[in-house]
């Protein structure tokens, strides 16, 4: 391998980088990729220290408003581009066992689980990449047809977590060791923790640890005994009738509603969706701060599109009401609000 010259780092190549994502040359983008392969930094440093930083900033500029959602998705198409060249380029042949890579049900975010299956390739396992969103009962079969040592499974979105668990049970009842990663299970892993599975925080751990096949086996069970209350199951059951209630209770209270585009009716009624998701989510792994998290997160992204945080507030505090006999959801939801600024000459609820 040639060692790099000075110049050749990928922080250095960073900020032209992400201009080249900016003005969508992906030319451009592959060009000071590539650049960087052939002044030899090792593929794997340039999938990880400048692809997937890059894409974190891609993801701030779309939560700031600052970014489309066609620039997002046209530096996120760049970047899968890149990922292509940088494999075609180094183009490592294998001489381990098969790992199998996927996205759960639902899941869109492929890139994130790509770039660890690059890495996985690199070094040296053959890996089977399925992409995103794979029906259970398809991973399942693909596992029994084809000899996988292991199933790397990714979630991005916390809210999918239930969804996850059965999933990962699914490749469990195969024998096929599993494991999870993806910021779906929190910075620390706590998540997967809860679920009982083994978890890899970024690609290189992710390769340490699929080596180890008494360690993805060695895993404490899941905690998951809290289940016994039903909220979750409870909540799921109600999802329509809760979503539809926050919209008629929105509908009163904000009379501007009335003027509201089809496009602005459908967000609103998807971040209706997503209180109720990610509430749920939280309810199955029983930790509050999965709740707070992405209220914070919502108000952020509500606040930057000039929706006031008070709506969410309102909107957690009519689920509150109406799951008067859910007294672990009521909790969330109650922090939830705490974390809501009042605005200025209102009092709180
Ligand atoms: C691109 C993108 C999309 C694309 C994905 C296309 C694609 N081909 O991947 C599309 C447009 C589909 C999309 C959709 C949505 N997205 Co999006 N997306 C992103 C973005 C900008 C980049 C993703 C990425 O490539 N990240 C780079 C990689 C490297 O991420 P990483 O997590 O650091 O990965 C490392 C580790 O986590 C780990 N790892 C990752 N996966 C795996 C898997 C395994 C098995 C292992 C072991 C390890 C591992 O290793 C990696 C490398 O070391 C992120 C921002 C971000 N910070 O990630 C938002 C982001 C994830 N999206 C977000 C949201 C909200 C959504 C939507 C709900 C938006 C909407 N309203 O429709 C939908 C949901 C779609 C769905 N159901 O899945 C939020 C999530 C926030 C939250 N509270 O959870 C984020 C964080 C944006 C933001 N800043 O708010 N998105």
């Amino acid at each position: 391998m040639t060692a790099p010259t000075a110049e050749a780092s990928p922080d250095a190549a960073f900020p032209g980088y992400l201009d080249c994502l900016a003005e969508a040359d992906e030319y451009a983008a592959i060009d000071v990729a590539l650049g960087l392969v052939d002044a030899g930094v090792p593929a794997e440093r340039v999938l990880l220290d400048l692809v997937a930083p890059a894409q974190a900033e891609v993801g701030e500029r779309w939560a700031r408003n600052e970014w489309s959602v066609a620039q997002e998705h046209a530096a996120t198409h760049i970047s899968e581009r890149v990922v292509a060249a940088i494999a075609a380029r180094a183009n490592p042949r294998p001489t381990r066992g098969r790992i199998v890579v996927a996205c759960m049900d639902g899941e869109w975010h492929a890139l994130p689980p790509r770039l660890v299956a690059e890495v996985l390739r690199l070094r040296g396992w053959q890996v089977t990449f399925l992409g995103a969103s794979v029906p259970v009962a398809h991973l399942v079969s693909y596992l029994h047809r084809y000899d996988a040592e292991a199933v790397a499974l990714a979630c991005a979105l916390p809210m999918r977590l239930p969804h996850a668990h059965r999933m990962i049970e699914a490749c469990r009842r195969s024998d096929v060791p599993v494991m999870v990663g993806g910021r779906g299970f929190g910075v620390d892993g706590r998540w997967a923790r809860r679920l009982g599975v083994a978890w890899a925080p970024d690609a290189p751990t992710a390769a340490e640890l699929v080596a180890d096949e008494r360690a993805l086996r060695r895993v404490p069970p899941a905690q998951l005994s809290h289940l016994a209350d039903d909220e979750y199951a409870g909540l799921t059951k109600r999802r329509g009738e809760l979503i539809d209630s926050a919209l008629a209770d929105l509908r009163d209270r904000v009379p501007g509603m009335r003027d509201y585009t089809g496009a602005q009716m459908d967000s609103t009624v998807s971040d209706l969706g997503y209180i109720v998701d990610f509430l749920a989510a939280a309810l199955y792994v029983d930790d509050e701060s999965l709740f707070t998290e992405f209220v914070q997160w919502l108000v952020d992204i509500l606040t930057s599109r000039g929706v006031p945080g008070a709506a969410v507030g309102a909107t957690l505090h009519h689920y509150g009401a109406v799951l008067h006999d859910f007294p672990r959801a009521g909790r969330f939801l109650a922090a939830g609000a705490a974390l809501i600024p009042v605005p200025s000459g209102a009092g709180r609820r």
